[in-house]
């Protein structure tokens, strides 16, 4: 698949298990989100968004906020697979991302804005509920892969 060749020239399948289909059948479901604890040589969360037939994904340097505007960058990484959403397990030492991969939530989400700076989407997971926005850095100010992540307020009027 070609959205996905950068993932697959940065690893190497006879040592690595992780997973190299992206065949999910979705028809008529809604699209899943997964974040994965990944205790490489820095600890991170991989934040992934299922759309167009791959995970969009991004590294996160910090635990994901559960509580509205904590802020926390999130780095783009390369498209994964579909199947990447079921993937845990220890990547060897030597190879790219060597370490324990956890699933440390999942669930599915509600798309509202799909924008190149900003994308806008209600999540449905275990820990991360409601609405969270990935809003894009300015490329002249920082790298153009640095977005911020962040859950929105709830504009609920407590009576
Ligand atoms: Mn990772």
């Amino acid at each position: 698949m070609e959205k996905l060749s950068k993932y697959f020239k940065k690893r190497n399948f006879s040592k690595s298990p992780e997973p190299k289909t992206s065949k999910r059948h979705k028809a008529g479901k809604e699209a899943i989100f997964v974040i994965q604890r990944h205790q490489a040589t820095h600890l991170h969360y991989d934040f992934r968004l299922e759309k167009d037939g791959v995970l969009k994904s991004w590294a996160i340097p910090k635990e994901p906020p559960i509580e509205p505007n904590i802020k926390r960058l999130a780095i783009r990484v390369e498209d994964h697979p579909l199947d990447y959403a079921d993937f845990e397990g220890e990547i060897p030492q030597g190879l790219y991302g060597a370490g324990k991969v956890e699933i440390w939530d999942k669930g599915t989400y509600v798309l509202q804005e799909w924008g190149s700076q900003k994308i806008i989407f209600e999540l449905k997971g275990n820990r991360l509920k409601g609405n969270y926005c990935l809003l894009r850095l300015k490329p002249k100010l920082t790298e153009d892969k640095n977005w911020l992540f962040f859950k929105v307020s709830d504009f609920q009027s407590d009576t």
